[in-house]
């Protein structure tokens, strides 16, 4: 059986140093890793002289990391990957900027990368890559003349050929995707949008079975959609941590009804509009004020990046905006955490919330929407609202589907939520729950790796 071989920005593999840390995506590949006895290579976090490739087996998964200089971590990841690519494949222009410095750290950093990986690679080892932080890697692995099945999956949405274009590398960029064999992207959304592209910038052309072909070169490019691990989830949510949060979350609600919001703190999330969508709904339905609270829960992230520290503050400043105008002596309407949770913690929380609230403005899938479906009570399970533009809105589209831009759209449908039949929440969540068990990730690992040893 040959190798995989797992490469990311970050490995989470699990290590002596943090055997539990371990995300859907970090379960789905440990196990076939595991089993193929393969290797997770990837950027240790860490700021340092870049050395040889640390290499650490913990429980039967391998993984080699090495460390960054700060120069590398502030264009390459602060830079070219959070604040060129991200902004811009989630269509927001004006947030995106453009460096050369940033570009120069991001391909000076993938060749590293290449240099560091390939002589660790033997013939018949299968290559994974992931996102948009190692787009060009497959293409340096091939100047070092590895001649493997490789393998890249975009985790994030594919923008439209009109916003790509303002990049000024963009040909370069999507040239290098044709060093992979195989190229998967969330939906048949993403998948299109690069079909475009290919067709109106490079003059390809589309075969069957998602084979592109552009001068001598032919790939497959699939929709792949990523799954959660439902099994675990839905063991999560009826696990000891998880009954005790959803105890502590009932009785410190006093019989209203919880909206979840449960998000890395992210503009794409669309957190400030979901904010002002709440909002809309307490200002419109005042007799519903002694129902209803929210949690909306936002670990923050990439604090290096003024962007998000901009979206923080705005988010402080709406939440206690909000609460000033509308909460009573015994009643806060938004309660507004910034912390992260364990999984069964989260997967109580889930359980205990009438209404799950998953509004980005754009996002490749969107776990959040899975898990809390995976979370529920059959007997009597809460609604989920959800983000017409989440890639997760095709699989789950028995869902509330909303506008997150409207205030409107998201008020009206938290009191359809609210005030929706046991019969019709039942008959919404089934289909969706039904999904999420038969897509789960191990099948979107299979799907891929399959796709990959066919090409
Ligand atoms: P993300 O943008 O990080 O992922 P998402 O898919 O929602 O977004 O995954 C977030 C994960 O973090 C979920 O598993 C969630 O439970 C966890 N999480 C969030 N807040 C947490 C908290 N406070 N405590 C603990 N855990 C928390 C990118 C893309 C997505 C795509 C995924 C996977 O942007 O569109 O779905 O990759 O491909």
């Amino acid at each position: 059986m040959s190798r995989l071989i797992v490469i990311s920005n970050r490995v989470s593999a699990p290590t002596t140093a943090q055997p539990a840390a371990q995300g859907g995506l970090a379960v789905a590949l440990t196990a076939a890793l595991r089993e193929a006895e393969g290797i997770w290579f990837g950027w240790s976090g860490e700021t340092g002289e870049t050395g040889d490739l640390k290499f650490e087996t913990f429980d039967g998964v391998t993984s080699a990391t090495i460390d960054l200089p700060e120069q590398d971590v502030d264009e390459y990841y602060d830079g070219y990957a959070n604040r060129t690519l991200w902004p811009l494949f989630h269509y927001r222009l004006e947030l995106t900027e453009f460096e050369r410095e940033f570009q120069g750290g991001y391909e000076r950093v993938n060749r590293v990368f290449g240099e560091v990986i390939a002589p660790h690679i033997e013939p018949d080892d299968l290559i994974w890559i992931h996102d948009y932080h190692m787009i060009p890697l497959g293409w340096v692995l091939r100047q070092h003349g590895l001649t493997n099945r490789i393998g890249f999956f975009l985790h994030i949405p594919w923008p439209p050929t009109r916003l790509l274009t303002a990049l000024p590398e963009h040909r370069r960029l999507v040239d290098a995707l044709f060093a992979y064999d195989v190229v998967g992207f969330q939906t048949e959304e993403w998948l299109e949008t690069f079909h475009d592209y290919v067709t109106h910038e490079m003059g390809g052309s589309l075969g069957p079975d998602g084979a592109i072909t552009v001068g001598a070169r032919t790939i497959r490019a699939i929709a792949c959609p990523i799954g959660i691990d439902a099994q675990e989830f839905i063991a999560n949510a009826s696990s000891k941590e998880a009954a005790a949060t959803h105890r502590r979350m009932i009785e410190s609600s006093i019989g209203r009804s919880l909206i979840v919001g449960v998000d890395r703190l992210d503009y794409s999330k669309g957190l400030e509009e979901r904010f002002n969508g709440y909002q809309r709904y307490l200002e419109t339905r005042p007799d519903a004020h002694a129902n209803v609270y929210m949690l909306q829960i936002a670990p923050p992230s990439r604090d290096a990046v003024q962007s998000y520290r901009d979206i923080r503050a705005h988010l402080d400043a709406l939440s206690g905006r909000i609460n000033g105008a509308f909460a009573d002596i015994d009643w806060v309407p938004l309660r507004y955490v910034n912390q992260g949770f364990p999984r069964n913690v989260l997967a109580g929380v889930y359980r205990a919330a009438r209404v799950g609230l998953v509004t980005p403005l754009r996002d490749g899938m969107n776990l959040v929407a899975k898990e809390y479906v995976a979370a529920q009570n059959p007997d009597d399970p809460g609604v989920l609202i959800l983000s017409r533009f989440a890639g997760a809105a095709a699989q789950l589209d028995s869902a509330l589907i909303v506008n997150p831009y409207s205030a409107d759209d998201i008020a009206d449908s938290i009191a359809k939520a609210l005030a929706m039949p046991r019969e019709e929440r039942i008959a919404r969540w089934r289909p969706m729950h039904e999904n999420i068990v038969s897509e789960d990730v191990i099948w979107w690992r299979k799907r891929f790796t399959t796709a990959l040893m066919q090409q």
